[in-house]
């Protein structure tokens, strides 16, 4: 199996770019669901420790269905599935530019959460145009463990995120232990008062906000991943759902610039723009930057062949 890695302002994607399984020929969501129930075994011997950290994100390199797109994905990590993401599908095109398969312009990519356009601005520079992003429900309150009252957003950037309105610490890099804690116990928090996404999805990611450490930053974020590792990047569905909330609450106008920063203190660049039936469609430049080019082996008597267990 051969595997293309890269990291996207921090956070590393590994696409597989051949030896993945036969899905047939459905949609992306469909495979995906074939894929997590008849070949989890590839997720894992691809991204779990002790291969990789357990920031990795999997990226399955397919055909769309759909003949206008370059190509389709669907990304898993350290837990499961993802119906999208941002840093992976900026991972994704410089990938693809590194094999010679993407040109510089505009390509539309097929994912489980829908189609997202991105534009390759340069062998290591992308922007991803993401699915329709919004503001579900504002001013949720709920009892964490050690927190008490906690309220934040509930927003869907790709993936559904619960935004917090204020952060348990400063966010320092030496707080990611403390931060990490807090986003693990809203999560819990957030199954147990059984509070979920606007089709019954699980919020399965977890962010706080804080301000940015120079003038030219709008944010600083840390996010909790589903796997509980964090985001090194900005997140590109984090961003997204962040971006939605602020254009709901008149707080960021259509096309304005939106610099989000990481715990690790990368960028992104986000703004947006309404569709004809005026969603929010959010927009997430970043760099990525390809390190490794490998053939995966699989030794048959490797008791970790599959991570830990
Ligand atoms: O960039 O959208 C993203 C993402 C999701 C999970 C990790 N990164």
């Amino acid at each position: 199996m051969r595997v293309i890695d890269s990291h996207t302002e921090g956070q590393p994607t590994r696409v597989i770019v051949d030896g993945g399984p036969d899905l047939g020929s459905g949609s992306l969501a469909e495979r995906r669901e074939l894929l997590a129930r008849d070949h989890d075994d590839l997720r894992q011997k691809t991204i779990l420790e002790p291969k990789c950290s357990n920031a990795m994100v999997g990226a399955l390199l397919c055909q769309s269905p759909n003949p206008y797109c370059a190509a389709g994905v669907i990304f898993f990590n350290n837990t499961g599935y993802l119906g999208m993401c941002g840093h992976g599908t900026i991972g994704l095109a410089v990938t693809l530019a590194y094999l010679g398969k993407l040109s510089l312009g505009s390509h539309l990519i097929d994912t489980p959460s829908g189609v997202v356009r991105v534009d390759l601005n340069g062998p290591n520079d992308a922007t991803v145009e993401n699915v329709p992003s919004y503001c579900f429900r504002k001013s949720v309150e709920l009892t964490v463990d050690g927190l008490g009252k906690v309220s934040g957003s509930i927003a869907w950037g790709g993936n559904w995120f619960f935004l917090a309105d204020s952060t348990p610490c400063i966010l320092s890099r030496e707080n990611i232990p403390q931060l990490t804690d807090a986003a693990s116990k809203i999560k819990r928090a957030l199954v147990e008062q059984s509070i979920f996404g606007a089709d019954g999805g699980e919020i399965d990611h977890v962010e706080f906000f804080g301000p940015g450490q120079s003038s030219d930053v709008n944010s600083r974020n840390f996010v909790l991943c589903p796997g509980l590792a964090y985001d090194r990047s900005p997140c590109g569905t984090g961003t997204s759902a962040k971006i939605a909330c602020l254009a709901e609450n008149g707080q960021l106008a259509p096309g304005e610039d939106w610099i989000q920063e990481s715990i690790m203190g990368s960028r992104f660049r986000g703004s947006y723009r309404p569709d004809e039936e005026g969603r929010v469609i959010p927009s997430i430049a970043g760099t990525s930057y390809v390190f490794a080019d490998a053939k995966l082996v699989h030794q048959s008597d490797d008791p970790f062949a599959r991570g830990f267990g």
